[in-house]
């Protein structure tokens, strides 16, 4: 009996443990005058009038309760990124994907149960708006950590606009933008600032969360004369390895334990620095590199001798990071070839596209939309033409092999899931394997990689989460141009276990948006309405057509070289230099 009673006593301890219930209130509001560089006063978004964002911190097995108060002239959602929300996709956050945003001066209540473990961080998914700071860190206290440290330290790395996203969305996604130049960062920061600073306390190991809240910019991160041992990649817990520099691109986290030194004899500095290879210009007044003091005593200003790495990082993201958790990578059952391109469309706008078709988001978030439409919710047609939607079947493993045709490095992030990283090579896969580095032991597991410039890489997850998942560029100006698809996991089994929470129907009321039917907010496949049309520009010339503008071109040619060679044996001149006269200057 008095065994039983401490079962039970102890099985109560453990749901007082693990059943928390962790409420925020957050009210979404502007804050005028903020100044994280010093360097320019604009307004941002924070919460309860706060800015920087604190954090969210949780434990594992809580529930977390987020009431939203939208203070803004304009819609909002939140994500939290990272989060599988295995059972509640509709807490996803991103509009038009699993939900209608919430209208300004409305009430919406976000609830999810915590079933993992790690640095993680959240942001609004309406338009730009995490640019122009609506985001914060997300932090997972494990109860059973693996890891032992004495101390726990979040640091943030962001890079920052003086204007606000929408200036810059215009310029950005405009007619006279034809080359899709970025608008680039005036400042790095690190915890929001130019000036924070740091305290070691000698011999004490130390966990450091480093969070990318980037909305563009991939950075390098080092400490002066301190290596560091990674543990943990994007919530995934990692083999102790230890290396000198790292990288994150916008969205991705490590966490390292950095053991401090024995003797406070010099203070560190901390390295922050934006990947400029990203940029088209770099301005002369941008300093790129952000830095911030570790001090062992606030007393002397002996700084240690600079080890800054920086850009020369050899840091790989596909080597470095081992998973804690063995686990190889499984052959797949369905693949998604995506190529990764910038053109000018139709409509004049240099967007971001897979397989050459921008992603607009539908007026009926897809999640809505596989709740309302019974058997169509099976078919890619129903979540209309520019969603680039993609239907799986439960528990198929589903390989994507992403071709980068494009110049530059971008990060892809998939929701509601990690993804084994399996493969990588240099140009276009084309199946042949004699040109990929695998990786099938123990692939990389994490929610955002990198995929380099004119290169490939293949992940691959298992469709075991029920619902509609994007998968996009984390670069916010690419995700707003259209560099996004929709992964559409188990329709049939998302319809027969789950059922859509009036909340989500009364917000999209609320805000004056559909909540059922197709992309269109129609019934069966009648998609009038829906966004569509825009993409490649149309090739209409017939064969007789282009062999006219061949012909047209030689013309030309021939005229120029003619002109050329006039200009060449000048006829006038030569006749006046034979006659010892200066030349003409007509
Ligand atoms: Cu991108």
């Amino acid at each position: 009996m008095r065994a039983f009673s401490y079962i039970l006593l102890g099985l109560l301890a453990l749901t007082t443990i693990h059943a928390k219930r962790v409420v925020y209130d957050m009210n979404v509001t502007y804050i005028e005058n903020v100044n994280p560089d010093g360097l320019k006063a604009r307004r941002v978004i924070g919460i309860n009038n706060q800015w920087p964002i604190p954090p969210v911190v949780v434990d594992y097995g809580d529930t977390l309760v987020m009431n939203v108060h939208n203070s803004l002239d304009n819609p909002t959602t939140l994500h939290a990124h990272g989060q599988f929300q295995n059972g509640t996709n509709w807490m996803d956050g991103p509009s038009g994907v699993t939900q209608c945003p919430i209208p300004p001066n409305y009430d919406f209540t976000y609830e999810f149960n915590i079933t993992q473990n790690g640095t993680y961080w959240m942001h609004s998914h309406y338009g730009s708006q995490y640019m122009d700071g609506f985001r914060m860190p997300f932090i997972i206290n494990n109860p059973e950590e693996p890891y032992k440290y004495d101390e726990d330290v979040t640091i943030t790395l962001s890079d920052w606009y003086h204007d606000e996203s929408e200036v810059g969305l215009a310029t950005f996604l405009s007619v006279y933008n034809p080359t899709g130049a970025e608008p680039v960062p005036q400042s790095a920061l690190i915890n929001d600032n130019r000036n924070t600073s740091f305290e070691f306390v000698p011999g004490k190991t130390y966990r450091l969360r480093i969070i990318n809240m980037a909305s563009f910019a991939t950075f390098y991160f080092d400490i002066d004369g301190h290596d560091m041992d990674i543990i943990e990649c994007d919530g995934v817990y990692t083999e102790r390895t230890t290396v000198q520099s790292l990288f994150l691109t916008t969205a991705q986290r490590f966490s390292v334990l950095v053991t401090a030194k024995n003797s406070t004899g010099f203070n560190y500095y901390m390295h922050a620095d934006m990947d400029t290879v990203m940029f088209d210009t770099i301005p002369e007044d941008l300093n790129p590199n952000a830095t911030a003091p570790i001090y062992y005593d606030r007393k002397h200003n002996n700084f240690a001798p600079e080890r800054h790495i920086g850009m020369a990082s050899t840091f790989d993201e596909q080597v470095d990071v081992i998973p804690l958790e063995k686990e190889a990578a499984a052959p797949y059952d369905h693949q998604i070839n995506l190529t990764i391109d910038f053109q000018v469309t139709n409509d004049g706008i240099n967007r971001g596209m897979f397989n050459y078709i921008p992603f607009i988001a539908p007026k009926v978030p897809s999640l809505h939309t596989l709740f309302s439409t019974g058997e169509y919710a099976m078919s890619e047609e129903v979540y209309g033409p520019l969603s680039r939607a993609f239907v799986l079947k439960h528990n198929d493993m589903v390989e994507i092999v992403l071709n980068n045709l494009d110049a530059n490095n971008h990060p892809f992030h998939l929701h509601g899931h990690v993804f084994q990283m399996v493969g990588r090579g240099e140009g276009v896969y084309d199946g042949n394997t004699s040109n990929v580095e695998w990786f099938n032991d123990n692939p990389p597991r994490r929610d955002t990689l990198r995929v380099a410039d004119g290169g490939f890489s293949i992940i691959r997850f298992r469709a075991d989460n029920p619902g509609v998942w994007i998968f996009h560029c984390h670069i916010d100006w690419h995700l707003e141009s259209g560099l996004a698809a929709l992964m559409i996991e188990a329709p049939d089994v998302v319809q027969n276990t789950m059922k859509l929470p009036q909340a989500f129907m009364d917000v999209c009321e609320a805000g004056n948006n559909p909540a059922t039917g197709n992309a269109a907010g129609k019934e069966g496949l009648d998609l009038k309405g829906a966004p569509s049309g825009i993409g490649m520009p149309y090739d209409g010339f017939t064969a007789k057509g282009k062999g006219a503008m061949a012909a047209c071109i030689i013309c030309a040619l021939i005229g120029m070289a003619s002109i050329i060679w006039y200009a060449f044996n000048d006829p006038v001149n030569t006749a006046r230099e034979r006659m010892g006269r200066p030349p003409s200057r007509g």
